[in-house]
């Protein structure tokens, strides 16, 4: 039985309501874990406010407070093993790709750990004589933290590491259908020392804890990664006490292609923008935008390499790619595949649930690609979430750019070609939080991740990582008081 971790004690439910977590591969029962409400969500914000308000944790010194980051580092790579085949199990995702997302979790610790003792603040130069003047950055308080069953842990780290190296207190809800590998992360962090009452950990679903964390006076921060659907709701909730906000919400990203590319080097990470754990990443490569001189040949060598991608048991070493994460995703993703095909887009291969009786237990989807796209269909505008490609083309930059725009989504985009002052003019036109130029996906601790438009609010990682979680006070003194005399009553007195 997987419990919560609530003021330093691993419990059940107050319901005593349970969960089965299953293997999306073969719907196999993985664990059985403590399926909380909005009771047990009040008694963790309760924990973590009393650990805040009354607790020493807010006042332990910046490098002590990285020193516990560092060691849980440290933890994540002792037990890498453990947690790579537990996500592995939790998500479908293949092993190597989990291998990837725990070796960047630690790095993602790490990072924090360091930046944790070198945020102090500022010396302002005063312009009134007499005067110093200061600025501190203080923790922000309560954290509630929600993330979703993509990218579990690795969601997760993003949070946890810059909300505790700022000295914040919080309460994490993982996905209720992935919670594995956060469970275990939470003993690491315990086993590392962090004080009881400063990370909590609850878990159940979205409309009740979720809805908790949004909803609290008691909570000073709310930051959620999730569909836009649940974050405008969220974001709606947290006006009732102000609570500042942070959301990551996806995006619709553009993959352009110029004809004067690295033909082979595009096409191969074309195939991973999109295809990479099934399409179910915010920054997929879910709109290819060729030219149009290269369409015919780009494309007929896209669907070649699509035929042999390998689908199978994340476990085993030759699966290129595993299922989707549920019954229910994969009906959604299904649905909006008609719908293109409905709106008039050309479905070119998949489309489908594969018929290989060794994939029957999974929730698969065949790679897919529609040709013959328009920016206004909603299959190349709604975030689908699965292994789904659209291609459209252009004839010049300027109308590359414009239909890379074309979105409400704002998250990532790239851009190939061998012209490097081309491509550094369209990086500049994208309104994107993101632009890489000839590759596609890395993000990297040091540097910010987050979207423009509806793909959210804030930064995630790197210095503006840490700011979310942050304060800014403003301390001024005054080195040689005197009266004011403004005032006519003082006056000759
Ligand atoms: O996500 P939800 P779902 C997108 C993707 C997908 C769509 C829906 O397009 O098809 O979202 O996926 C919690 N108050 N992304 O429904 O609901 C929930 O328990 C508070 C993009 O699975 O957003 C889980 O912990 N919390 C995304 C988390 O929100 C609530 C990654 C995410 O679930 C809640 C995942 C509520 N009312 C999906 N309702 C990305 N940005 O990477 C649910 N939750």
């Amino acid at each position: 039985m997987k419990n919560m971790l609530i003021n330093g004690a691993w419990v059940e439910a107050h319901t005593k309501a349970e969960r089965e977590i299953i293997n999306p591969f073969n719907q196999e029962v993985l664990a059985v874990a403590a399926e909380g409400d909005t009771t047990d969500a009040q008694l963790a914000i309760e924990a973590a406010r009393a650990a805040f308000d009354q607790g020493e944790w807010p006042s332990v010194p910046a490098a002590e407070r990285g020193r516990l980051l560092e060691i849980t580092a440290s933890f994540i790579e002792r037990d890498i093993d453990e947690l790579m085949k537990l996500e592995t199990l939790d998500t479908g995702k293949t092993l190597i790709e989990s291998e990837a997302d725990m070796k960047d979790i630690a790095g993602v610790f790490r990072y924090y750990a360091g930046l944790a003792d070198k945020h102090g603040g500022d010396i302002i130069d005063s312009p009134i004589p007499d005067s110093t003047s200061k600025v501190v950055q203080e923790p922000v308080g309560v954290c509630g933290q929600i993330t979703p069953w993509n990218y579990p842990l690795l969601q997760a780290a993003w949070k946890l590491a810059p909300a505790l190296a700022a000295g914040n207190t919080l309460v994490l809800k993982p996905s209720e259908i992935t919670p594995l590998t956060t469970i275990k992360v939470f003993e690491l962090m315990e086993e590392a020392g962090f004080p009881e009452g400063v990370i909590n950990l609850v878990l159940g679903p979205g409309h009740t804890v979720g809805q908790e964390l949004a909803a609290s006076d008691d909570v000073d921060l709310i930051s959620f990664t999730g569909g836009i659907e649940t974050g405008r709701k969220i974001m709606q909730t947290a006006s009732g006490n102000m609570k500042k906000i942070a959301l990551e919400l996806g995006g619709k990203n553009p993959n352009i292609v110029f004809a004067d590319c690295d033909f082979d080097i595009a096409l191969d990470q074309a195939l991973n923008a999109v295809y990479f754990h099934a399409g179910q990443v915010c920054s997929a490569g879910a709109r290819l935008i060729v030219e149009a001189s290269l369409h015919d040949a780009f494309v007929a060598a896209l669907e070649e390499r699509v035929k042999a991608i390998r689908l199978g048991d994340g476990m085993e070493e030759a699966t290129e790619s595993g299922p989707m994460i549920s019954a229910e995703h994969r009906e959604k993703v299904r649905k909006l595949v008609d719908i293109g095909v409905e709106e008039g887009a050309n479905l070119l291969i998949g489309g489908k649930y594969p018929e290989d009786p060794a994939l029957a237990d999974g929730f698969f989807f065949l790679p897919t690609i529609f040709t013959e796209c328009r920016s206004d269909m909603t299959i190349v505008q709604e975030e689908v979430f699965g292994p789904v490609l659209t291609v459209e083309t252009f004839q010049t930059e300027e109308e590359a750019a414009k239909i890379a725009n074309d979105s409400i989504y704002g998250l990532a985009g790239a851009v190939w070609t061998e012209d490097i002052a081309k491509a550094e003019r369209i990086a500049g036109k994208l309104r994107m939080g993101t632009v890489w130029i000839n590759d596609f996906h890395p993000y990297i601790p040091q540097a910010p991740w987050g979207g423009y438009k509806q793909s959210g609010i804030g930064r995630e990682l790197g210095k503006a990582g840490l700011e979310e979680y942050t304060e800014q006070k403003h301390i001024f003194q005054n080195t040689k008081p005197a009266p004011l005399h403004w005032f006519s009553a003082a006056k000759g007195r």
